[in-house]
């Protein structure tokens, strides 16, 4: 049984109710976390303003960065251990989760390093005057965490803002967040002060909403649905707090007759299965050029074709996803695709041997001649591709942005004019042009337009959106 952290302590939740957590590659129970509500969220806020004015609000800029270095080694050393627990708790075969563990630390290490190089500034003004606007943490900040990638999100939303000195209260979802709970009790073993990093855990109705609305909280960081996402909003609004929201996306590869197809067939088929097509920026929608259609499509399929669904151990292609809700969502899709009448161009597998109850879902491939499906509209959240033609580069740009979603997209061409063109005219919060994707991307600002939310986590600009300017004017004339 897990406990979640609250002011330095491991504890259960105050009503001692916990949450069954289910192995998504057997569907069986092997573990409980706390069902933590209202009360817990209250405790660990105040936990978090007492940690401000005292211990943790004293800790000098260079000595925060520090700390984030010593967890992300932390996380190094217990490098094998985080990442078993990630695939057993969400079902990602165990490299997926290596990796997974590996961008964890790089997020505490680029953001140790930032933790005291976010400078203020002095402004030239009026005679007799000094203006100078510094730097300082928001207070004490919320982060509502998916299951999609747990110690990935916890890293990208919680070591920028720890790194500017905010105290922060984590709810990570209920579905995945046993290896959140063990990253911060490594945070109290490498010496964060209790207080400065709370995990509640506890369904998103309870807890989650709880947090989202406490008056004691400054920020709010969301990732996830929707429209979970518009009702973080609105409690952030009925205390003005500012909020960040990522709420997931549809993102178009837009691929031209002179596509490299070496380059291209293996990132768009890794864009869409991997993490079982639980990622919010999953390459979704293939919009491809009439000239290339047939021939890219054959190439395509031949490699889809191998994609497999196994257990963490079997290491396949992916793993099962996280629960029976979004696997039923999932099938509801394809089976809707193919009454639409849409073609099943390609299907990869689910593994021989994976055990009875497991939530896998086979990989699958659909040809549209339109645009107009809702399987090319709704964010299915899972390792599900459909493919558009288009003839010409206007109308690729088009049907790119014709969604409400607008987080990631890529342009696949030789031609130099051709990739800017493209790139600058979709509607998305970051562009690849000839890749899909890169090893975790943590230095790159990230974020969506449209509905894919707003606000920017990764890179530097992550720090400033963690942080809040004064500007203090000083008149030193007679
Ligand atoms: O998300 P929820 P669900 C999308 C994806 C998926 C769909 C549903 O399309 O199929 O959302 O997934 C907490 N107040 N994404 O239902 O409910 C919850 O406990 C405050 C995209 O699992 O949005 C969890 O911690 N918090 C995405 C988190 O919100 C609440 C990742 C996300 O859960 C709450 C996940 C409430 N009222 C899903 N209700 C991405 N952008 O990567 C729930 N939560």
């Amino acid at each position: 049984m897990t406990q979640m952290i609250i002011d330095g302590q491991k504890t259960d939740a105050a009503s001692k109710q916990t949450i069954d957590v289910v192995a998504p590659s057997d569907g069986k129970v092997f573990t409980t976390i706390p069902r933590g509500d209202a009360a817990d969220i209250d405790r660990a806020v105040k936990a978090a303003r007492k940690a401000l004015t005292s211990n943790w609000g004293k800790v000098p800029a260079f000595e925060r960065g520090r700390l984030l270095f010593k967890l992300a080694q932390a996380v190094l050393d217990n490098h094998e251990e985080l990442a078993q627990l990630e695939s057993k708790d969400t079902g990602k075969p165990i490299s997926t989760s290596r990796g997974d563990i590996t961008v964890l630390a790089r997020y505490f290490e680029f953001y140790g390093g930032g933790a005291d190089k976010i400078h203020g500034e002095t402004i030239p003004f009026l005679n007799d005057y000094s203006v100078e606007v510094v730097r300082e943490p928001l207070g004490v900040t919320a982060h509502i965490i998916p299951w999609n990638y747990p110690a990935q999100m916890f890293g990208r939303s919680v070591a920028p803002a720890l790194a500017m000195g905010n105290a922060v209260v984590v709810k990570p979802a209920e579905d995945a967040c046993l290896s959140i709970v063990r990253i911060a009790e490594l945070a109290l073993e490498v010496g964060f002060p209790a207080g400065a990093l709370n995990v509640v855990t506890g369904l998103g109705e309870e807890a989650g909403a709880a947090l989202s609305k406490h008056p004691g909280i400054n920020f709010v960081s969301f990732t996830g649905s929707n429209e979970v996402g518009v009702l973080v909003q609105q409690s952030a609004a009925l205390n003005a707090v500012k909020c960040v929201l990522e709420l997931g996306g549809k993102s178009a590869h837009v691929v031209f007759d002179d596509v490299d197809f070496k380059k291209a067939i293996p990132a768009i088929v890794r864009g869409i299965v991997h993490n079982a097509g639980q990622t919010c920026t999953a390459g979704s929608r293939l919009l491809l050029q009439k000239g290339v259609h047939d021939e890219f499509l054959k190439a395509l399929a031949e490699e889809f074709s191998k994609t497999r669904a196994g257990t963490p151990e079997m290491d396949l292609t992916c793993g099962p996803v996280v629960n029976k809700t979004q696997w039923e969502r999932i099938n509801r899709y394809i089976q809707k695709g193919k009454d639409e009448g849409l073609v099943v161009v390609a299907q990869g597998a689910v593994a021989d041997g994976v055990p009875e109850g497991g939530y896998f879902v086979t990989p699958t491939i659909f040809g549209a001649k339109n645009h107009d499906s809702d399987l090319l509209m709704e964010e299915i959240f899972g390792p599900v591709l459909v493919v558009v033609p288009f003839e010409t580069e206007a109308q690729a740009i088009e049907l790119a942005n014709a969604t409400e979603y607008g987080l990631m997209g890529a342009v696949w061409s030789e031609n130099g004019g051709r990739q800017q063109r493209v790139a600058r005219s979709m509607q998305a919060g970051q562009i690849y042009i000839n890749s899909f994707g890169a090893g975790g991307g943590v230095e790159l600002p990230f974020g969506g337009v449209k509905k894919s939310g707003h606000g920017r986590e990764k890179g530097f600009v992550a720090l400033e959106e963690m942080s809040t300017t004064k500007t203090i004017v000083h008149f030193h004339g007679e």
